[in-house]
């Protein structure tokens, strides 16, 4: 958990997203905070008006949580979005929040889950990387480097232990 937040820092480039989990890092006991992994954003053509992030939140702890909103940079609006079945057609939906079960997960993937970038503030290029913070009731604000590529990431089972 401490290994993983110091890596994500050292991978960080803005300032602001070093602060804010450092921050968090002070007022909240360690290993019990929400974590997401795999984060990343499909590359779009430079005309595309919109762009999706996808994640893994992991909530250690022994307790709920719940994703209340997101804000980056690269983005004026970013909203949590789900798809809903509505006949033979699946429809995006906004949804307010999504909790994250105590020693569960929650995915955010294509199809699914998704946070939505509106009116973005640069395309959406591959091998680029941008701020997210991800707003949590009792967590408070984490804020985690997306990686923008044109494939989803590989899962692997021992992805924490890379570093
Ligand atoms: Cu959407």
């Amino acid at each position: 958990m401490l290994l993983r937040l110091v890596t994500l820092i050292a991978l960080g480039t803005a300032c602001l997203s070093a602060t804010a989990a450092d921050q968090n890092h002070a007022h909240h006991q360690m290993g019990t905070m929400p974590e997401a992994s795999q984060v990343w954003s499909r590359a779009m053509p430079p005309t595309a008006p919109t762009g999706a992030v996808y994640f893994t939140l992991q909530n250690p702890g022994d307790a709920p949580d719940r994703l209340l909103g997101v804000h980056t940079p690269r983005a004026k609006k970013a909203e949590l979005h789900t798809h809903v079945h509505e006949g033979d057609m699946m429809r995006m939906k906004q949804i307010d929040s999504i909790e994250v079960p105590a020693g569960g997960q929650v995915e955010f993937k294509p199809g699914s889950n998704h946070v939505m970038l509106f009116e973005l503030s640069a395309p959406l290029v591959a091998g680029e990387r941008f701020p997210l913070t991800l707003e949590f009731e009792h967590a408070g604000e984490v804020t985690v480097e997306v990686s923008i590529q044109d494939q989803a990431p590989t899962p692997s089972p021992h992805e924490h232990m890379q570093h």
